[in-house]
């Protein structure tokens, strides 16, 4: 049973089999251009207020809801976080996990990642290797994914023990990325760590949508939406934002103004 269900990749609502996460992302991408991902950090706010932010990211166009963040998004606050938000919308819920205690049986994806340049074993693969059975007994769909760090990094970057990527040396995110691409991963995510002074160079996204990766995922600094949409033409297929909608006071009109800038 628990099988079947990882093979149809589909959440459900209303006892209506959907599609998976990933078509669903591919189909908004292909007829918009890019996809805005809200990222709420079940650490940040009580799980009534995450459900106020998702309401106001599904009215203002934001694709799906990514749910994590590096410290204490886990155990009870991240199971009431994701309840809270799938009570007020349909939007896709997808788990962005800093380690193997980022699960949550609630969700609808997760993005299964592998730190690239880490220089630590459990961000390569241990977390992975001790995450697997959970994702596969709870029928969370995993998209595999590519997860590299640029400086600055930030706390992600800290956590993780990045080899953090120079931002004037976009060959190597790029050889980072090709090399994820030719291990299986369909998704490559560039970070500049949450809440990043500057974020990832244009350069460095054109580069790695060059090199031939998959879906590409950019996030950390975005704070407006000339930074979104100098992104998105670098190469990004999807954005992330996080810190400018904890920090702005109307959340629905900052994710607006990057989903409309964003869109073809
Ligand atoms: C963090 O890339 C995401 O992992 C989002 O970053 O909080 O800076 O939007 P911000």
């Amino acid at each position: 049973m628990q099988k079947m269900r990882l093979q149809t990749s589909a959440h459900e609502v209303e006892g209506k089999q959907r599609m998976s996460v990933e078509q669903y992302l591919t189909d908004v991408i292909t007829t918009d251009g890019a996809a805005h991902l809200t990222l709420i950090d079940p650490d940040a706010q009580a799980p009534s207020e995450a459900s106020g932010i998702a309401e106001a990211a599904a009215t203002a166009g934001s694709s799906a809801i990514m749910i994590g963040g590096s410290v204490g998004a886990s155990g009870d606050l991240l199971d009431e976080t994701v309840r809270a938000i799938r009570s007020v919308t349909d939007l896709p819920t997808i788990l962005f996990p800093a380690s193997a205690c980022g699960i949550c049986r609630y969700a609808d994806a997760v993005f299964f990642m592998s730190l690239l340049n880490s220089r630590d074993m459990n961000y390569l693969i241990g977390n992975q290797m001790l995450g697997a059975k959970v994702v596969l007994e709870y029928g969370i769909e995993p998209i595999p994914m590519a997860y590299i760090i640029v400086e600055p990094g930030g706390t992600a970057g800290w956590i993780g023990d990045a080899k953090m990527i120079p931002r004037d040396k976009p060959e190597l995110a790029a050889a980072y990325s090709l090399a994820g691409t030719f291990l299986g991963m369909r998704y490559t995510y560039l970070e500049a760590g949450s809440g990043a002074d500057e974020p990832v160079p244009p350069e460095m996204i054109h580069a790695v949508k060059s090199a031939g990766c998959g879906t590409l995922v950019v996030g950390g600094g975005i704070r407006d939406r000339e930074t979104a949409r100098a992104a998105v033409r670098a190469g990004a297929d999807i954005i992330v934002t996080g810190t400018a909608i904890e920090e702005t006071s109307d959340i629905q009109t900052t994710i607006t103004e990057f989903v409309h800038a964003i869109k073809k």
